[in-house]
């Protein structure tokens, strides 16, 4: 396999007997693949000698908007009762417990196991939320981009394209309080990240799969003075068009909060002080009036929601059927890891409108009545916008693609109208056969080529972080 650095400038030719397009599925598709890019794309051809015959549908890999990586480490270890009022903040309390215990090299361990297995998942670009930046007494790294560069180093050797969203957090609650002691590891000032965002800049220029963000951890944990430097800052060297995350209105008692300290509402206060546009991603942001919905849409914002951390943290349900409507843009991230699955993320998001509304497909549009196609092509489109990628089969397009598995009945049996239906609401086997990255493939038959070490490596760092073992 040619280096991850350097895409393959040999053209390469592939064929698929169906493919999911911008337009739609297509049949007999003939595609060829030049330095990571799709260069030609037909429809309704033949295969060539030359071409690769790809053995089952091919569809676009999505970018998951939304990722904490560390947090893998403790999926499925909080679902314990502990009193009868566990919460998001009583989750959160364990998860600083755990903070308080990686290293470097665990960080590093665990990204790499989680970004296998979401190539695996079909994700081929992750939004990287990063936070965890200091060591274990909260002091600066000898680099100050230590953490950061472990995660780079974990997306690289996995294969998968890196959105880095190093993140300013400097505050434990609105309008500035102290942060407190499980926070430690967390915390910059402005300049020190800055420095951190130059650095990171740095060490990713002109990688071919890597992008980089800005990102704020909530209105909790940044005054509006360190977000108006940061964006003024960066804006000031060209940086106008990378992305801006930020975890806003996701537990009621955050809103209550945002009030009591401004009068507004998280989204009501972001949109009103800041001002949103289509850079920013507001990851969850489920707990909206109608006006501040209507902002967000109409803003083009993308909405990162993460249905299955959302339902795992007892969150509430974002309100997709008018957001959509009013023509928002929403996008999903695996966040903590409770899941990692494609179907599982579109799955669950129907659901949750359904099981509100008492009411069956609900995320369709006039001009795409399958709730299945409409999710995946809404979910490709927002994941591209919020990690700042170009995923989709055409040409210009970085060449990510996925091969699902044509031996599973519904695959091999199932017209074009229903396949992403039938993929998404009757299957719950893995049927991501093969992933390819930038025109390389990542994985091949189920399978990656790092695969068998690093779930040795990744057992070793669960006993010892989880089971002092
Ligand atoms: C986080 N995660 O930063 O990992 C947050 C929890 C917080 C989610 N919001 C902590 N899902 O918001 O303070
Ligand atoms: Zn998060």
């Amino acid at each position: 396999m040619s280096s991850l650095h350097q895409a393959n400038s040999d053209l390469q030719c592939f064929f698929a007997e169906r493919a999911l397009l911008p337009s739609g599925w297509a049949n007999n598709v003939l595609f060829s693949v030049k330095n990571g890019q799709f260069y030609s794309l037909e429809t309704n051809s033949t295969a060539t000698d030359k071409a690769n015959i790809l053995s089952g549908p091919v569809l676009p890999t999505i970018a998951n908007v939304h990722s904490h990586a560390f947090q893998r480490i403790m999926a499925g270890a909080a679902e314990v009762s502990l009193n009868p009022n566990d919460s998001f903040w009583s989750w959160r309390d364990l998860m600083y417990k755990i903070v308080q215990k990686l290293t470097p090299d665990d960080a590093h361990i665990i990204a790499k196991q989680l970004y296998i297995d979401m190539l695996k998942a079909g994700y081929s670009q992750v939004g990287e939320f990063h936070y965890l930046h200091h060591d274990i007494g909260g002091k600066h790294y000898g680099q100050l981009a230590e953490m950061s560069n472990q995660l780079i180093a974990a997306a690289d050797d996995a294969g998968l394209g890196l959105t880095l969203l190093p993140v300013l957090y400097s505050h434990s609650g609105f309008g500035g309080q102290a942060p407190n002691a499980g926070q430690a590891r967390f915390i910059h000032s402005t300049d020190s990240y800055l420095t951190l965002h130059q650095a990171c800049a740095k060490t990713l220029a002109n990688h071919p799969i890597h992008q980089l963000g800005v990102c704020f951890h909530s209105l909790r944990a940044v005054t509006k003075p360190q977000i108006d430097t940061v964006l003024q800052t960066l804006n000031a060297s060209s940086n106008t068009t990378s992305p801006i995350h930020i975890h806003i209105a996701e537990q009621q008692k955050e809103v209550q909060d945002s009030i009591n300290w401004s009068g507004q509402r998280p989204v009501e206060w972001l949109h009103n002080e800041i001002g949103l546009s289509d850079r920013w991603c507001l990851v969850h942001a489920t707990h909206l009036t109608e006006t501040e919905r209507q902002a967000i849409a109409s803003s083009q914002a993308i909405a990162g929601l993460c249905p299955t951390t959302e339902a795992n943290l007892g969150d509430g349900i974002f309100p997709a059927v008018t957001f959509e409507k009013e023509g928002g843009r929403w996008g999903i991230g695996s966040d903590s890891h409770v899941s990692l699955s494609i179907v599982e993320e579109l799955r669950t998001l129907e659901y949750g409108q359904r099981l509100r509304d008492q009411q069956r497909n609900r995320l369709y549009r006039p001009e795409q009545t399958s709730v299945g196609d409409n999710l995946y092509q809404q979910a490709l489109l927002g994941g591209n916008q919020a990690c700042s990628v170009s995923l989709g089969l055409a040409v210009g397009n970085r060449a990510d693609f996925m091969v699902l598995d044509e031996s599973q009945p519904f695959m091999a049996a199932s017209d074009n109208k229903d396949l992403l239906n039938r993929w998404l609401f009757a299957t719950n086997e893995n049927l991501v056969k093969d992933v390819f990255v930038a025109g390389q493939q990542r994985i091949k038959n189920f399978h990656h080529e790092h695969e068998e070490s690093s779930r040795s490596a990744f057992i070793r760092i669960i006993k010892k972080v989880m089971y002092d073992a």
